[in-house]
């Protein structure tokens, strides 16, 4: 049985930027309920002992309930993790320098990423994304993962940025853009290093 992970802060600690109410309902609705559909969808199947990983690498695109359950699952373990209230800034180190090679600047990426998060029509997500030491940016429709083979983009995912309209609705309201200029001040630039080394 998967389990609901605890926030590493409290549901106030990321404010101004994310709100506590957005928090509460965003972990205590959303992602609670993506980790219920996921338990039950993968009672008495092959699926049953395996790590979240391993099943979002073996599921096919038809297996809708686990494709949707199980990456929004995964997907918001991430996305808790790699914020902090201690976040913002730049990467460092191993990081920064990957970055530096794939976009030429942080200040392109950010440019970049914020592009991709715009540019997702409706729910979704935007990720950086580790492929063979290369890193990329790309978006993904619904709940679907970069760990997905049927994914439109392959790789592990190091930073995911959650576009879903309840990421931000209550706060931001139609403005994603303010969203993920706020998203930027909360990045924990060293979990997501800690992910890039991981996956090396
Ligand atoms: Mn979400």
């Amino acid at each position: 049985m998967f389990k609901l992970p605890e926030l590493p802060y409290d549901y106030n600690a990321l404010e101004p930027y994310i709100d506590e109410a957005t928090m509460r309902v965003h972990h205590l609705g959303h992602h609670q309920g993506y980790t219920n559909g996921l338990n039950a969808a993968i009672e008495g199947t092959c699926y049953e002992n395996m790590s979240i990983e391993e099943i979002l690498k073996k599921i096919h695109v038809s297996e809708t309930a686990i494709r949707n359950n199980g990456g929004g699952y995964y997907n918001h373990n991430l996305y808790w993790s790699i914020m902090s209230p201690n976040g913002g800034g730049e990467p460092t180190g191993s990081l920064a320098d990957a970055i530096k090679d794939a976009f030429g600047s942080f200040e392109n990426f950010k440019d970049q990423f914020k592009k991709a998060g715009l540019s997702r029509f409706g729910s979704g997500w935007t990720w950086l994304l580790n492929r063979h030491g290369k890193l990329s940016i790309c978006t993904t429709p619904n709940q679907d993962n970069p760990l997905m083979r049927f994914s439109e983009c392959i790789g592990t995912p190091i930073l995911g940025m959650d576009v879903w309209e309840h990421a931000y609705y209550l706060k931001h309201q139609n403005k994603r853009g303010n969203y993920i200029d706020d998203f930027f001040n909360v990045i924990n630039w060293e979990e997501v290093k800690r992910r890039f080394e991981e996956s090396k």
